[in-house]
Parts: C-alpha cells; structure tokens; sequence
C-alpha cells in the first residue's frame, strides 16, 4: 500500500517494540510520524508498516484472519486479546497460549469441555481443549496416532497446558465413575509425584521442571484410554547438590522437612539431605576427615538411613579411592575439595536413580496396553535457555528445542502446502529457514560437538581447555559457531532462538555418566532392600560401574526415538508465551512477547505464509468488503468466483489465485485493496463535499 501523508502505520519503538501514529510528511523514501505515544519519528518507508483501520476492537481470534500479516499487527492482536482475558489465540492450526498467571474463571471447568467436545477447530473461541478434541478425533477417524507438543519458555504455562490436554483426554477417553482406579486418574495422578521430585523453584519459575516429559495415552477401538507410558528426559541432577540462590531444590525435599513420613523413598531423600551436610577438613598434606562432630553426626544419620549401618564404610568410601595398578589395588586418599565432590556425585546418582524408579514404577502401576493401535503423545519439554553463565545442560535442552524447531518448521511448511492442495491452486516452492546446520554442529558423528566432547572425555589427559581449543579448531569457519572474544573455554553456538555462550568448565564431567565403582559397590550392598534393588550389582548393568558411558550421546539417541515417534503420529501445536518476567497478571510486555514469537517460529510459520497467499477470503466475504472498488460486477450475474476475479482485475492487481471456495492473495494485496477502497471513499467524501458546497 502507497504510503502518504495521513496512513496510519507501525513504527518501531524501543520501548514497545512497534508503536502505532499518523504518517505527518514524506519525503523521498522517508517519513515523518507522529506516535500516539507523542512522539515525532523520522523513519525509513520501508520500516513502516500498515495499521489496519478495520481490525475488530477486541481483535481476531485467528492470526490467518488479519488483514495484514505483519509482526506488529501479529503483536497487537495478541496484546489487546490478553486485555480482554482471551489468553489463546489461533495462527491457522497452532494455538498460541499466553500465561495469564492467574485463574481465569470457568475456562476449564466440565461444561466448557462438554462444548468442545465434537466441535470444529474455529467453530468455538481458540482453547487448548479445541485443539486436543481435533487431535482425539483425528485419531479415531483415521486411526492414526496423534501428538501435541507444547514449547515456549521457562514459566511460559507448558506444563499448565499439559494437564488440561490431559484433563481433556480422559474426559474424553475416560471410563464410568463406578470404576476407582482408572488408567486416566492414574494418569492424572502420576503429575504432583513426578513434579515434587522433577520440579523446584527457579528464577524462572516457582515450579519449573527439571526434566522432560513425554506422556503417551493409549486408546482402545472404542476410543477409550487403555494404557499409557511416560518417558522422561535428562533430569537436571546437579540441581541436587548446586543451587545457586534465590532457587531451590527440587520440592521434595521441602516436602519431606514439613512432614517427614517414614518410608523408603522418604529415607532416600532425608539421606541426601544428611549427605549434604557433611563437610570435609584436610588432613595431613592431601587427605580428608570429617570437619566436626556435626559432620560425624550427618554421616551417621546418613549411614543409617541409606544401609542401616556402616558408617565407616560410607566415610570410606566419601574420603577414598581405589587405585588399580597392575599389581595392587592402592586406597588413595581424596583431599576435601575430591571428597566434596565424591559425595555430591554420591548424592546426584542416588537422587537420579529413584527418580528412574519411580518413573518405572509410575508406569508399571498405569499398565500399557500392548494392544493399541492409537495413541495421543503429550510433549512437555523444558523450553530455550540462556543464562549468564550457561552449560551442559542448557547444552541439551537448547539442542531438544533446535530438534523440535526443525520437525516444526517442516510441519508448518507442510500444513501450508495441504491448505493450498484443498482449495486446488497452484502454488510453487516455497522455501523455509531449515536449522538443518545447528544440528549438524552439534549432532554430526563424526565431528559434531558431541563427538567431539565423547572423545575429549576417553582421553585421560584431556581437560575443558583441550576441549574447547579442539571446538575452536574444528568450527573455525561453521557459521554457527562462534568463538567470543578473548575466550579460553566459552563457546557460542548461534541457535534459531538466539545466540547462547556456553562456558565448557563442567563440560565433560556432566556428559561422563559415570558411577564411582565403590559408591556402588557399597550401595549394592545396601541392607535396605529398595537401595541395593536401586544399584544392581556391577555385571547385570549396562552402563558398567567405573566404564564412560556418554551422556550427551544417550541423551541424542533419546532425541532421535522421541523424533521417530512424532514422525510417525500426526502433530498439533501450542506455543506458550510468557507475558513478562515478574510472573504477574495483566502484564504484557511487548519486547519479551515478540522475542518468544520470533524464536518459538510463530513469526518463522508467518513467514512461510507470507511467501505464499497469507490471506484468503471466502469468496462473498471478499465481495462485501470490495464490490464497491468494481460495484458494475455485483449488477452482472456472474458467480461469486469471477465477480472476485473481475474486482482484482480491475484494480490491476495479479498473482493472486482462485480456490474451489476462497481467494488467495499475496502479501500486500489486501492492503492495496485497502488503499484503493480508502482513496475511492475519500474521492466519493470530496465530491459530496464540493456538492454540498456548491449548493451553499
Ligand atoms: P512451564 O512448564 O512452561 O515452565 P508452568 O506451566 O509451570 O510453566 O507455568 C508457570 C506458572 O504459571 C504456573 O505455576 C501457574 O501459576 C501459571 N500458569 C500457567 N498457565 C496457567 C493457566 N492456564 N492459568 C492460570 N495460571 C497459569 V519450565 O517447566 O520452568 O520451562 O521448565
Ligand atoms: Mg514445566
């Protein structure tokens, strides 16, 4: 559209990201505009953008449905949609979702979940049972299996999400009330465990999980919940014995100190609490002992608790190692610092391994049913992460999210491609950012990070600086790595979502999945019965006791089975949004909101449908809204089809396409259209005008 004096547009703002005003003057490719915020902005034409003057007060319920698809308009839908509590909001099939942090009255309660039971996705306002009850019917009418991944950032209301989709799912494959213990409330059940003992406090968020999370709901032919698994990812383990202020452990323990049960799993977590506590002193020149009689006594409790006794077994094996020599085997003594951290690896390979338990024992007690053909996937995973200083696990999370970013990306250009196959129109390649590179860098075998750092960790002398100088070499020249200025061991990998430095220090320690062999051997032998069945002795397992075992490639191989299940099911999206960083309602930050749309890839899916026909309109919607532009069609009677055509060829606008039941325009086109329709208004006012005047 021709920008003039008097166009309302979008200019960028610092503050608000883009901020609406009234064009003043132009002036060669330039542009005065006043901003309602009161502000004279001189400007580039080409960093301006349309403001639709006939977009709804209360906003559209379907970004596909704005007139102009543009990121302010985008972000200004969405702003004042969250005023009105309408916290979900439709881009084609994706729901975008923001966190209201606060209880919205009856937005989930039965009767609302009774509407959405059957209805068409756009029959009723945008809402995460609308998108579940899609994909339910999905799979029972083609029976195909289904999946809903939900992503966004730390606090953005993933896991809130989650249990609605949950809620919804056994409301809908669920069983008479007559029977109690049901899979679905099993189910449902399984989330307060897995958060108190997978979720803590972080600076993110009061209740963030430490893990990911993919629930699989099995369906009978009838549609009825017959089972279900859950698989979990990579929980964050140092968090057990490392927080760093004002975050917290994971609940449990916390859970424990304000009402201690006694029973095998509560004596686990109180033993890691003791473990906590017991502080080392040096000894001689490089040996360690116990610091106090404090320190004793935690040892004590912490012996009890764990094997019912030895407790100078437990010191031995906190303050020593075994040397082996070809000869001998040496017990060498650590010094506080080394003894600090065998009990901190003590600590996290206990707290990992019951967390595994009970995720096996979650899923023993819902019970699969080998039998289903069907099955609806939940995906809750934890979302990008930057941080000051960010490391291994931020490594892996970051590289879920580039994973689930591609298979995104590929569905969206795919979805868009099916929306033109319906109508019947051609259409010719569109191409798509693909992130294929990222990957690469980091999962190639060989020569991705990774390997790089499985290598790294085989050879006894390497350290993190041999490791980052062998990135540094290897990447010189891969577009998405960088290494920052000055930097000895930090490392840049430019994601999708942003830039993210990681500092290698702890690199290699966290990606070595290692048990100390006399941590186990102790715990193995354990008189509790639940411990030692949590430590099976050495030869029965896999990974061995002692031997590297990857962490980094367990956790891409992981990556790569969750991928080849979403592959096969159909896939449905939610993106949640964080409305702003104080965890407060009624809160919309424009900046934050756009940087979650930009690197979630809701601007990305825009994208790919702005290089294509963003916008179509049913054919008599179209008429309405432009027959004045060619009013000599309406009088023709031709069909609705070749009334459209004849408009936009009157107006001379071409590239458009003509569907079975809508018309596809190119970016820009309906703004034109706009333009002219303003003009012709304005022209038909003067001309009133001139005649009332003449008439005087
Ligand atoms: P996350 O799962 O995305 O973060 P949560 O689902 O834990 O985020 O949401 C954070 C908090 O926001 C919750 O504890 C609620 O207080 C609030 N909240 C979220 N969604 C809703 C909603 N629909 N209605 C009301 N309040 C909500 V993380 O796991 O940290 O990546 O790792
Ligand atoms: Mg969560």
């Amino acid at each position: 559209m021709e920008i003039t004096a008097g166009s309302h547009v979008w200019v960028e703002d610092q503050e608000l990201a883009w901020v609406d005003g009234v064009v003043t003057s132009v002036n060669g490719n330039e542009a005065e505009v006043e901003t309602i915020n009161g502000n004279q902005v001189t400007t580039k034409l080409s960093k301006l953008y349309p403001k639709d003057m006939e977009a709804p007060d209360t906003g559209v319920d379907d970004m596909t449905k704005l007139s102009y698809l543009h990121e302010p308009a985008v972000l200004h839908n969405l702003a004042i949609r969250y005023g009105i509590k309408e916290i979900y909001t439709y881009c084609g099939n994706i729901l975008i979702a923001i966190n209201p942090f606060q209880a919205i009255s009856h937005l989930y309660d039965t009767k609302l979940m009774d509407s959405y039971k059957g209805a068409q996705l756009g029959d009723r306002s945008p809402h995460v049972f609308a998108i579940t009850d899609v994909a339910y019917r999905a799979m029972n009418n083609e029976g195909k299996s289904n999946s809903i991944l939900v992503s966004g950032e730390s606090g953005a209301g993933k896991t809130e999400t989650t249990k609605m989709i949950m809620r919804y799912l056994a409301y809908l494959g669920g069983h008479a009330a007559a029977e109690a213990r049901t899979v679905e409330r099993k189910v449902l059940e399984s989330n307060p465990v897995l958060e108190a003992f997978g979720n803590a406090k972080t600076v993110r968020n009061n209740n963030s999980s430490r893990f990911g999370k993919f629930v699989e709901i099995q369906f009978d032919a009838r549609g009825q919940i017959s089972g279900a698994a859950i698989r979990t990812y990579l929980l964050e383990k140092s968090r057990v014995c490392q927080i760093s202020e004002p975050e917290r452990n994971y609940h449990c323990f916390y859970l424990l100190c304000a009402a201690p049960p006694k029973d095998a799993i509560f004596r686990i977590v109180a033993a890691i609490l003791h473990l906590g506590n017991i502080a080392f002193a040096l000894e001689g020149e490089d040996s360690s002992v116990l610091e106090d009689d404090k320190a004793k006594f935690h040892l004590q409790v912490a012996a009890e608790l764990l094997m019912y006794g030895y407790i100078l077994a437990l010191e031995t094996a906190l303050c020593k190692r075994n040397m082996v020599t070809p000869e001998e085997v040496i017990k060498r003594s650590l010094d506080p610092l080394g003894a600090a951290i065998s009990r901190d690896g003590l600590a996290k390979t206990i707290y990992a391994r019951l967390f595994d338990w009970l995720v096996k024992k979650i899923n023993v007690s819902i019970g699969q049913d080998p039998d289903s053909k069907c099955l609806i996937g939940v995906l809750d995973i934890y979302g990008f992460e930057s941080f000051k200083t960010s490391s291994f696990e931020q490594f892996c999370i970051n590289f879920t999210n580039e994973k689930l970013q591609q298979h995104f990306n590929q569905h969206v250009f795919k979805m868009e491609q099916s929306v033109y196959q319906e109508e019947e129109i051609d259409w010719s390649y569109i191409d798509f950012v693909d992130n294929q590179d990222v990957l690469d860098l980091i999962e190639k075998k060989p020569g991705g990070i990774i390997s790089l750092l499985d290598e790294t960790c085989m050879f006894p002398k390497s350290t993190h600086e041999t490791f980052a100088q062998k990135l540094y070499q290897t990447f010189k020249d891969h577009k998405r790595f960088v290494k920052p200025k000055l930097a000895r061991t930090e490392f840049t990998i430019v994601h999708y979502a942003g830039e993210v430095q990681y500092q290698c220090d702890q690199f290699l320690d966290k990606n070595k999945d290692y048990i100390v062999p006399e941590h186990q051997e102790l715990l193995s032998t354990s008189k509790c019965s639940f411990i030692a069945s949590l430590f099976p002795s050495l030869n029965a397992e896999t990974p061995k006791s002692g031997k590297f075992s990857s962490i980094g490639s367990r956790f891409k191989l992981q990556l790569q089975q969750l991928m080849d299940i979403l592959n096969s099911t159909e896939p449905h999206y939610i993106r949640c949004i964080k409305p702003n960083s104080d965890l407060r309602p009624e809160i919309f930050e424009n900046v934050s909101v756009l940087q979650q749309l930009r690197s979630g890839g809701v601007l990305e899916a825009i994208r790919v449908k702005c290089e294509g026909y963003p916008t179509n309109r049913i054919f008599s919607e179209f008429l309405e809204r432009f027959s004045i532009l060619a009013p000599e069609v309406l009088k023709e009677n031709v069909e609705e089809n070749v009334a459209c055509k004849s408009i936009m060829e009157k107006v001379g606008l071409s590239n458009y396409q003509i569907g079975k039941t809508k018309i596809f325009l190119r970016a820009g086109q309906m703004a034109e259209l706009d333009g002219r329709k303003a003009k012709l208004l304005g022209e038909s006012a003067k001309v009133i005008q001139k005649q009332v005047r003449s008439r005087i």
